[in-house]
């Protein structure tokens, strides 16, 4: 299924850090107030990455007055050709979606939630058969049973999971890079939740942010920088990393899907 879910990656949506992502949401991995400029340069090295994995990435410009647009991934969930716009779980990231859903209707349906759901579309993952979708704050079960109803119509199965406490999306501590294995962060989801995949590659709970990555069909997979036993059993999996630093998103709770809307 193209878009979003497909792992041939061919196209995807950016956008540029704000001039006041120094104000992003940060709950769980920020220290301190995200760099700004770092995150710039940080952003622009991720591109670059994406570009020389075979990604078409095409950069939209910075939504004034929204400190978190970078992070596109929140914004929509593509399947096939449908664009389903997210209803942000918090009220600060509403005034994202109408540009990105300007943007996807020149190529896609545009479905538009109903007011009553709440959806992040980094509490979405397509494990390459099915759904998977997480119940966080930011995705409620009106949300949930609205795209698993979506998603069946189009016969893809969903399951919902639970999203810890501990973290944000369901994106936040796992990432599916090939089908039938996950990459998933210890002390955040537990072996019973993830009985469905043939293989599970551990990540220690102090490398969670790590779980988060980019995989690609020829096995290159972008993972972020300092997270030597992640990036090890990744290798070893039969992976190529191709390492970026990100630690001026993480500071915003931000992971490398959460900047991407893959399209195609
Ligand atoms: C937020 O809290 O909404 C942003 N600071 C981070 C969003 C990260 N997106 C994602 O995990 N898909």
């Amino acid at each position: 299924m193209p878009g979003v879910f497909d792992r041939k990656r061919r196209r995807a949506i950016v956008r540029k850090i704000s001039e006041d992502y120094e104000d992003a949401l940060s709950t769980y991995f920020g220290t301190k107030r995200p760099d700004q400029v770092a995150a710039k340069y940080q952003h622009t090295g991720y591109v670059a990455a994406l570009e020389s994995c075979g990604v078409e990435v095409e950069i939209l410009e910075v939504l004034e007055g929204h400190p978190d647009c970078c992070f596109v991934e929140d914004t929509a969930i593509i399947f096939e050709d449908t664009a389903v716009i997210c209803n942000p779980g918090h009220p600060s990231r509403a005034g994202e979606v109408e540009s990105i859903a300007k943007r996807l209707s020149k190529e896609f349906e545009i479905q538009k939630m109903p007011t009553d759901t709440m959806m992040d579309g980094g509490d979405v993952i397509f494990t390459g058969t099915e759904l998977l979708i997480g119940l966080s704050t930011r995705t409620n079960a009106n949300g949930a049973a609205f795209l698993s109803k979506f998603a069946a119509e189009r016969n893809i199965p969903a399951q919902i999971i639970d999203v810890p406490k501990t973290t944000l999306h369901l994106t936040t501590v796992c990432s599916v890079p090939r089908n039938g294995t996950i990459i998933a962060a210890e002390g955040h989801l537990r072996p019973d939740q993830l009985e469905m995949f043939e293989e599970v590659i551990w990540v220690p709970e102090d490398e969670a942010y790590a779980a988060n990555t980019i995989a690609f069909e020829d096995g290159r997979i972008i993972i972020s920088e300092g997270f030597p036993i992640t990036i090890e059993r990744v290798r070893n999996a039969g992976f190529e990393p191709v390492i970026v630093p990100m630690s001026e998103i993480m500071q915003a709770d931000g992971s490398l899907t959460c900047l991407s809307l893959f399209i195609g």
